[in-house]
């Protein structure tokens, strides 16, 4: 009886894989890349995740090379070269427990949903089956398609649900 129940943590309204491409982006067409992706709605974001195992990715997009320089400028003098060897360890055993051991996917992208649309795409706009067409106020498109009907359907449920508790923010 001492302590007030503490809040649930935020939880999220909605994940699942699903695939996704991203066909506009700040207004401009962009080639399509369809790839699976751990999907989350949290609130009225948005948030792509790689999936599960897609952590080898991380150290190939670039990010590797990011710390790799961080740790480099803070370690200028040559005899700090342990310095450098220690701050990359600590910063890449840092970023793999997090993304395995937290059983989490770094966010690939996150999309605002306030102010945005969603529908079923069109036919020209691919061939796939079940497919949505999110449209969001900063000029992205993007399209989301499962195989799974049902799926799909509760997605689009969803994010309608989503925009029009959100329009007007
Ligand atoms: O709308 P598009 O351009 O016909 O989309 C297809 C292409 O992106 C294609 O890639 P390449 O043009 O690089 O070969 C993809 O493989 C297809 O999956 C795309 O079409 P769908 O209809 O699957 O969205």
């Amino acid at each position: 009886d001492c302590c007030p129940p503490s809040p649930p943590a935020s939880p999220s309204e909605k994940s699942s894989d699903l695939n996704v491409t991203k066909i506009t982006e700040h207004g401009k067409k962009v080639r399509k890349n369809w790839a699976s992706s751990w999907t989350v709605l949290r609130g009225s974001t948005l948030i792509f995740a790689k999936g599960q195992g897609g952590g080898t990715s991380w150290v190939s997009d670039g990010k590797l090379l990011l710390v790799a320089s961080i740790c480099a400028a803070r370690a200028h003098k040559p005899r700090r070269a342990l310095f450098f060897i220690t701050c990359l360890v600590r910063s890449l055993s840092l970023v793999l427990s997090v993304q395995f051991g937290g059983g989490q996917s770094l966010p690939e992208f996150t999309v605002d949903l306030r102010g945005g649309s969603v529908e079923w795409a069109s036919k020209d706009k691919s061939s796939k089956k079940h497919v949505l067409e999110v449209k969001t106020r900063q000029g992205t498109e993007l399209l989301i398609q499962s195989d799974n009907d049902s799926l799909i359907n509760e997605w689009h449920q969803k994010l309608q649900e989503t925009i029009s508790t959100h329009a007007w923010e």
